[in-house]
């Protein structure tokens, strides 16, 4: 759609309101923190699946409460989208908290055997005592939570071989919980995506809109693209440079976009810039690797 489409006049200005005012909490999503809340009692672990190049953003505030003293395993999944010094940042943080976060490529199966390895490790001494106790052994239970669209599903099909859960490149995928058995003696519980009520914080929203976990139907794209050119010119100026083979920045996050439109002849029958045709492409080439691998956060951003 062309810039003039939509607003008339004075669309640029509303492009330029900061305020997309992000909430994405439908009624399954409570109904999914219950379940997760329900089934704690049955499972030995949480995995916490986090996205490596938003780590922070990404860690559901409501999960310390509801995961209460069981034992945890952190995951910093889709590493390979992230910058590798900064998820290097990530895990010494988490090491200096005392949680070892492990770092996966679902894609590739990077890591996937130490989380195995590790959900082990974390209920070995809950096990022996068991077995002390004279009970027949069972196999580990682990519960795997995380935003939307994080790879739970992906991670729990790379570990069984097979398709055993249902993916898919947008969120909420995942409609009810179900329970995968592995071989050597684990069971997997996959779930499906949560968020929480309200972004205190709409750094946090946005970063979750670039990394696909809230529905693009429920945003303007034009103004998500808008924000995450913003960002990339402040935090990744070079990388965008190349992708878009533009000599120079604009001086604004919206001169950038007409550069890139341009750039790639993205033009209406109207002879006018394709303004969703640019947004989807950049918030896309983002989100599948191609401008680079790009961290949006590191550790100092926590507020
Ligand atoms: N690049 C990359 N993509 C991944 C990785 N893990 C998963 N994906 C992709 O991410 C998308 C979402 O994966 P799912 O496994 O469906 O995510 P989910 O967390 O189960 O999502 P919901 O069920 O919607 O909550 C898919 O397109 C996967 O192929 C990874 O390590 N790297
Ligand atoms: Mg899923």
């Amino acid at each position: 759609m062309a810039r003039g489409d939509k607003m008339g006049e004075n669309y640029d200005d509303y492009l330029r309101d900061d305020n997309l005012h992000i909430n994405w909490y439908p009624g399954h999503m409570k109904k999914t923190k219950d379940l997760v809340r329900d089934n704690l009692k049955l499972v030995d672990v949480v995995v916490e699946l986090l996205d490596a190049r938003i780590p922070f953003s990404s860690k559901n505030p409501d999960i310390n409460k509801l995961a209460g003293n069981k034992p945890r395993v952190v995951i910093l999944n889709k590493s390979d989208l992230a910058d590798k010094s900064k998820l290097d940042m990530w895990i010494r943080y988490y090491k200096n908290q005392g949680i070892k976060a492990i770092p996966v490529d679902t894609l590739k199966g990077v890591g996937v055997n130490r989380l195995v390895e590790e959900c082990k490790n974390v209920v070995k001494d809950k096990m022996n005592a068991l077995k002390e106790k004279g009970r027949k052994e069972r196999p580990v239970r682990v519960m795997i939570v995380g935003v939307p669209n994080v790879g739970k599903s992906s991670i729990i099909n790379k570990l069984t071989g097979r398709k055993s859960a249902i993916t898919g490149d947008k969120p909420g995928v995942t409609k009810g919980k179900q329970w995968v058995r592995l071989k050597g003696n684990l069971e997997l519980l996959d779930t499906p995506g949560i968020l929480w009520p309200k972004f205190e914080d709409q750094e946090v929203a946005l970063n979750l809109a670039f990394c696909r976990s809230i529905k693009d139907e429920i945003l303007d794209i034009e103004t998500l693209a808008l924000r995450l050119i913003r960002k990339l010119m402040e935090i990744e100026p070079q990388k965008l440079k190349e992708r878009y083979k533009l000599e120079n920045l604009g001086e604004t996050d919206i001169e950038t976009m007409d550069m890139i439109g341009r750039k790639r002849g993205f033009i209406t029958g109207r002879k006018e810039l394709d303004y969703t045709r640019i947004a989807t492409t950049v918030l896309n080439e983002f989100r599948d690797g191609k401008i680079g691998k790009i961290s949006l956060e590191v550790p100092e951003d926590i507020k």
